[in-house]
């Protein structure tokens, strides 16, 4: 059994639709056991500005799926969604972003194909991703630092 920790987006149309059909979608899953959702918050647009706000959240997915299968499930729900891969970090419908994992034993999982990088190359550097992570783990700590502190760092 596998821990992912899946960063979910949208900032067009229906921005809770779109998050909680996948949420639906996901958690009758075969091959997902538990999923916990932070909860929804509303976020500024990170790295790409000119585009409207966000809705994000963390889900914390236990699985026996291996990465690259549950990228595709993931991808195949973006797809659900009507999403179109145009600008890079511009607006979509829903963003599915498998940022951290864990596997049996709890040790952190590193994969870097032309697929799939986790962890996720930005996660640590992203609020609208480790706000809604510390609510789901307030001791999660990547390389030694806490998320707590982490958080702090980027808000100052
Ligand atoms: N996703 C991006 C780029 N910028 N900004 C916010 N606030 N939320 C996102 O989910 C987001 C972003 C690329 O995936
Ligand atoms: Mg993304
Ligand atoms: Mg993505």
């Amino acid at each position: 059994m596998y821990t992912y920790y899946i960063s979910v987006g949208s900032n067009i149309g229906n921005r809770r639709q779109f998050i909680m059909g996948a949420y639906d979608s996901l958690s009758i899953h075969p091959q997902v056991h538990r999923i916990t959702s932070s909860s929804v918050m509303e976020t500024e647009p990170w790295g790409y500005t000119e585009q409207d706000v966000f809705l994000n959240a963390v889900w914390r997915v236990s699985s026996s799926l291996e990465p690259h299968d549950l990228l595709d499930v993931l991808q195949s729900l973006e797809c659900e969604a009507q999403r179109k891969r145009d600008i890079h970090w511009g607006p979509r419908t829903l963003d599915l972003d498998i940022v951290y994992a864990l596997s049996d034993d709890g040790a952190c999982m590193y994969i870097n194909d032309a697929r799939l990088v986790i962890p996720h190359p930005y996660f640590w550097d992203r609020l609208f991703v480790l706000e809604p992570l510390m609510e789901l783990d307030k001791a999660f700590t990547y390389n030694g630092e806490s998320i707590g502190d982490r958080i702090q760092t980027l808000k100052k």
